[in-house]
């Protein structure tokens, strides 16, 4: 087939033969899959959101309608979209359109800011963004408006709603489409990494690799006609999106249930209401859903199965889980970059409690290493590397970052800890990256160090985690001022870091003033200290 998209590394030939011959790859793109459903099923229910109800017939319709009007504004295939919108019907009728085009969505989440979507539009160098009119009280159109002066590329901004000062998603387009591209081995999206640099990187998914990541998730998962699922993450996120998420439900034949209000009052009547018998929640969600079910009075029996991750769920929290909704909970350790982890859904409940799961495929590659690359004994706690049929081989355009974030032979470095039962499931222990994991959501501490520095008051600075009993892990910025100059306190380093556009997730929980900050013997800011510090003070609260 043609090469992969510029910017792309990918898998070696020997390899990618390999995931073919084993029936991984199947050569099925997004706009194929979409097309088939429709097909076999036309008035089966694909989507539903509030009252709004879409079957398959309908997906296709509209995605096709979206794929003339982009075409019409001049959109071809290879293009880069940034698509940054909720749980709403239209986040995929946009990303069926663009496979339709063989354009390529970059996946931004909800929450993102002027910082990192101008940034995702310049690494991307995309030619439009879509966005919601206003969602949870957030205008998109003024952020669209401010990230078109930082970005000359973007061509066309889009919105689903009330255009205000830009174009509607709904318009006029091209009466005939040219034949959708038909590489399976090319991109098909581009998912936003958590990051442990400055900036957030993009993952690139090629249609073989995805669509093998969400039809081996179903298959595990046990879904088929009658799976009901409900994303109350972000689909923008690779564990709704594609763990099996939304699409394995598509895929099985089933239909999603999107939702903005993962609180259990509207999550429980939702539940109930539409019959939902799988959902995907991070460990604080999960924990407020055991805690209410003995208050609520919806009918919770459809929920077959409920999958916890993203961050450390710890075995007391999954017992009360567990306690709270049954044999249902299944844990699962996943990564926007590829690996997925998932306990079975008959595993045994010590399996459930204690583990984050087995890898998906029998083609997962797994090695726990020390600081050197050596293997360590069996059992032990070490690093994660990994690769495999699903797995990405490097970052887009990210040549630099890539040979610290892979091992010369293609394995990718996780940043987790983890140990190995004699089962084969993985323990998450902690972690190596510089990464602070807030109840799910990503901080990458060099990010909002990088931000913060800017500050004319702060001299320098670093950010590491605090354990939160709700969270998991809180952010503790530790700030050195300016001599003379007074360090700026919570509110004001919050005020500062919103006006330059970061995600609110992303903005410091607390703020430590030190005249100077710990050093290691090499010279280097010491985190571990840093780290223990934070603990100790904010035990003291
Ligand atoms: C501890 N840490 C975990 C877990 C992820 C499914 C589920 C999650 C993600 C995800 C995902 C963890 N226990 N159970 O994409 O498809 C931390 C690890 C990991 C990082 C990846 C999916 N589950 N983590 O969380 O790309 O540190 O993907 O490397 O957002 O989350 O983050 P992300």
């Amino acid at each position: 087939g043609d090469p992969l998209l510029d910017g792309c590394t990918p898998w070696p030939e020997e390899f990618a033969a390999r995931y073919r011959e084993a029936g991984h790859w199947r050569g099925e793109t997004f706009d194929r899959l979409v097309r088939a459903w429709a097909r076999a099923h036309p008035h089966r229910t694909a989507l539903v959101h509030g009252e709004r109800r879409l079957d398959r017939a309908e997906l296709e319709r509209s995605a096709d309608r979206v794929a003339r009007r982009l075409a019409g504004l001049g959109l071809r295939a290879g293009d880069r979209v940034v698509l940054q919108l909720p749980n709403v019907p239209e986040f995929f009728t946009v990303f069926f359109a663009l496979q339709r085009l063989g354009a390529i969505p970059v996946l931004a989440l909800p929450l993102h800011r002027r910082s990192e979507i101008a940034h995702l539009c310049r690494l991307s160098q995309a030619v439009a963004y879509v966005v919601p009119d206003v969602h949870q009280g957030f205008d998109h159109r003024e952020l669209a408006a401010e990230v078109l002066k930082e970005c000359p590329e973007l061509r066309h901004v889009l919105v689903a709603g009330d255009p205000g000062a830009h174009l509607p998603l709904d318009g006029p387009g091209t009466d005939e489409l040219p034949p959708a591209p038909d590489d399976a081995s090319e991109v098909a999206l581009l998912l936003v990494s958590g990051g442990t640099t400055g900036l957030p990187k993009l993952i690139p998914r090629t249609h073989d690799d995805y669509a093998y990541n969400v039809r081996a998730s179903a298959e595990l998962c046990g879904l088929g006609p009658d799976t009901v699922y409900l994303a109350a993450l972000p689909v923008a996120h690779n564990f709704a999106l594609g763990c099996p998420g939304v699409l394995g439900a598509l895929y099985a034949g089933g239909t999603a249930v999107l939702t903005d209000e993962p609180d259990p009052d509207a999550a429980f009547a939702l539940i109930a209401r539409e019959r939902v018998t799988t959902t995907a929640l991070v460990p604080p969600t999960a924990r407020m859903w055991a805690a209410a079910t003995h208050w609520g009075e919806a009918d919770l029996s459809s929920l077959r199965l409920l999958q916890v991750g993203g961050a450390r769920l710890l075995p007391e929290h999954a017992a009360q889980v567990r306690a709270a909704f049954g044999p249902v909970l299944q844990q699962v350790f996943g990564m926007a970059e590829g690996l997925l982890n998932y306990t079975e859904p008959d595993a045994p409940e010590v399996v459930v409690l204690h583990t984050q799961g087995r890898p998906l495929s029998a083609d997962d590659e797994i090695r726990i290493v020390d600081e050197d690359d050596r293997d360590v004994p069996p059992g032990t706690t070490g690093r994660l590397l990994t690769r495999g049929p699903y797995t990405l081989r490097g970052y887009y355009r990210a040549d630099e970052h890539n040979a610290s974030a892979f091992t010369a032979d293609g394995h990718y470095r996780t940043g987790d800890l983890v140990r190995r039962t004699p089962t084969g499931h993985l323990v998450v222990e902690g972690r190596v990256k510089e990464q602070i994991n807030r109840g799910g959501d990503k901080v990458a501490a060099a990010e909002v160090e990088e931000q913060l520095v800017q500050h004319p008051a702060v001299l320098d600075t670093a950010v590491v985690p605090v354990p939160d009993d709700l969270l998991g892990e809180r952010t503790c910025a530790f700030v050195v001022p300016v001599p003379g100059a007074t360090a700026p306190g919570r509110n004001e380093a919050a005020a500062f870091l919103r006006e330059r556009g970061l995600a609110p997730y992303k903005i410091p929980d607390r703020i430590e003033t030190l005249d100077a900050l710990p050093v290691t013997a090499v010279g280097k800011t010491d985190k571990k200290a840093l780290t223990t510090l934070a603990r100790q003070l904010s035990a003291e609260g």
